[in-house]
């Protein structure tokens, strides 16, 4: 038996899945029966805002007064870590029997390390906790995080400088985005040229985290690297016009990339003493929608996924590079080969607790009324940007309602998830034109109301897999893939962990399929005229 841990560092909260196989019989073609030798051993979730108060973050961030600048301090994710390992040892796990570790993390966030930080990372002292030890590696105590969205200038100047949308995005994967690593560098060095001199090291999130666990500089997978308008997407190497367009002397402080089944070291020595680990491998970690794309089993095209995390996105695999014609949407690396295209909306959970606080709801009192409101809505429709909109880009927040009246509790709460729903149906046609089914994850995906409402507007099939968080589950699949990857394929390696649960999820309904299909061009009429 072997086990192995995929963890997820998330907006909101790090979850460990732990997951068992039988890795050698695997590797030799037989497939192990799911739920026999093949399955989740255990799920542990630490909240960052009820876990480590002292960090005073509100959903696991911080926010300006103008909600444009959103950071959230690194020293909180090293934290949570030893939070987590400490649970899993404390469950009576024994880590010595896990063979590889990989992680999943929200995209686009980027740390700052000083020179001081290959030394404190390589001789952490098992005796006390990571946070302390790990306090003054940090040229800058809070990293941006992908709900900022101040860097618009940033974005302009890096467009100009390489040439135009157009080109960034056949390059790159995605036209300039606030939330790109490479806006949010330009801007550090901008406005903090100081500090930015002091930065001996940039780290995205995932490579952050993979380099704490392996106690050294660690790599950026493709996967992530997409979402930083830095790589070349084609060659997966870093696309050296951007990189010099973004900040002085940036290439030296960049990681390098590797495959997503690199090995970036052997777990160090501080969670061996600590935690009892053996001698397991840190697999490179990737991003959350990566993971995740992994983690529902999505590993060629014909499925769409959906995540209704913090953030709601909308993705599927594909073969070629070439990105949205609309440019709204991203193309990054798959982890598991070719690419994923991906929409990503900042109105998702956000949104949906807002109109459930707003009328004093729970998410039961929520489902209820959602289930109570007929298909279509009687025609009246929600843009639900309650906070500064991805896609499309939109600066103003405050939802836009036609034909609804606010004070109708139950017609908001459709009209928030069908609008949710009819703008990711809208913004996925670029990859998607027509899905029959839809593999879905994340907090609000535990709602069978929301699901309905997604098989409504999609007129197609929502499965649910078994274990709810697929980024770490598709993290852990990483790991016992890198390990085994010699003699088993990608297919082989998801097998029995990616099953759809037989009769969860939603069915569409014809009447209902109508007339949301119905109200979808005065949808796109109306996010339009409301930009
Ligand atoms: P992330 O990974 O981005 O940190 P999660 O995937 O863990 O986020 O989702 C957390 C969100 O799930 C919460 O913010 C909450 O709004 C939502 N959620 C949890 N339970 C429900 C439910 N029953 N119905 C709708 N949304 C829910
Ligand atoms: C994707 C994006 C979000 C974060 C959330 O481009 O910005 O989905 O990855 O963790």
């Amino acid at each position: 038996m072997a086990l192995y841990i995929g963890f997820d560092s998330s907006t909101q909260s790090l979850t460990a899945t732990v997951i068992e196989t039988e890795a050698r019989e695997a590797a030799h073609g037989q497939r192990t029966a799911a739920g026999g030798t093949r399955r989740v051993v255990a799920e542990h979730v630490v909240v960052f805002d009820e876990a480590l108060p002292e960090f005073g973050t509100t959903r696991g961030v911080h926010t300006s007064a103008d909600g444009r600048t959103v950071t959230a301090p690194p020293a909180m994710w090293v934290a949570a870590l030893d939070v987590v390992l400490g649970r899993l040892r404390d469950a009576g796990i024994d880590l010595a029997d896990v063979r590889a570790v990989s992680g999943s993390a929200q995209q686009h966030g980027s740390v700052y390390l000083n020179g001081d930080a290959p030394a404190a990372l390589a001789s952490l002292d098992p005796a006390g906790p990571l946070a302390p030890q790990l306090a003054r590696i940090f040229s800058r105590g809070e990293s941006p995080v992908w709900l900022d969205c101040s860097t618009t200038g940033d974005c302009d100047a890096l467009t100009q400088a390489v040439g135009g949308a157009d080109g960034l995005a056949l390059m790159t994967g995605s036209r300039a985005y606030e939330r790109f690593t490479a806006a949010q560098i330009h801007k550090f060095a901008r406005t903090e040229p100081q500090r930015y001199a002091a930065t001996a090291r940039i780290h995205l999130v995932s490579s952050f985290m993979a380099s704490v666990l392996c106690g050294a500089d660690a790599p950026i997978d493709p996967g992530d690297a997409s979402g930083m308008n830095l790589m070349h997407l084609a060659i997966s190497e870093w696309w050296l016009r951007a990189v010099e367009a973004t900040a002085p002397d940036l290439l030296r402080r960049l990681p390098r990339i590797e495959a997503s089944w690199s090995i970036a070291g052997p777990i160090a020595p501080y969670f061996r003493r600590r935690f009892g680990f053996g001698d397991a491998k840190v697999v490179t970690w990737s991003g959350d929608n990566p993971c995740a794309l992994v983690g529902l089993g999505l590993i060629e095209p014909g499925t769409l996924g959906i995540s209704l995390g913090t953030s709601d996105t909308v993705f599927a695999v594909k073969w070629r590079s070439d990105p949205d014609p609309s440019r709204s949407g991203h193309v990054f690396a798959s982890p598991a080969g070719g690419y994923m295209a991906l929409t990503c909306f900042a109105n998702g959970s956000l949104a949906r607790e807002r109109v459930r606080d707003a009328y004093g709801l729970d998410w039961e009192g929520f489902s209820r009324l959602l289930a109570s409101t007929p298909p279509g809505n009687g025609g009246g429709l929600m843009v639900p940007w309650f906070v500064p909109e991805i896609t499309p880009t939109v600066a103003v927040d405050g939802p836009v309602r036609q034909d609804l009246d606010p004070a109708d509790a139950a017609r908001n709460v459709r009209g928030v998830v069908e609008g949710q729903a009819m703008a990711m149906r809208l913004h996925s046609r670029w990859f998607a034109p027509a899905v029959e089914t839809i593999r879905v994850t994340g907090g609000a995906a535990a709602n069978t109301a929301i699901l309905q409402v997604l098989a409504d507007v999609f007129d197609a099939e929502v499965v649910q897999i078994a274990p709810p968080n697929a980024a770490s589950l598709g993290a852990a699949l990483r790991a016992f893939h890198a390990d085994c990857r010699a003699t088993m394929t990608w297919s082989e390696a998801i097998a029995g962990f990616t099953d759809p649960i037989p009769g969860a999820g939603a069915r569409p309904r014809r009447e209902a399929a109508a007339a949301c299909a119905a109200l979808l061009p005065r949808y796109a009429a109306l996010m339009e005229s409301a930009r």
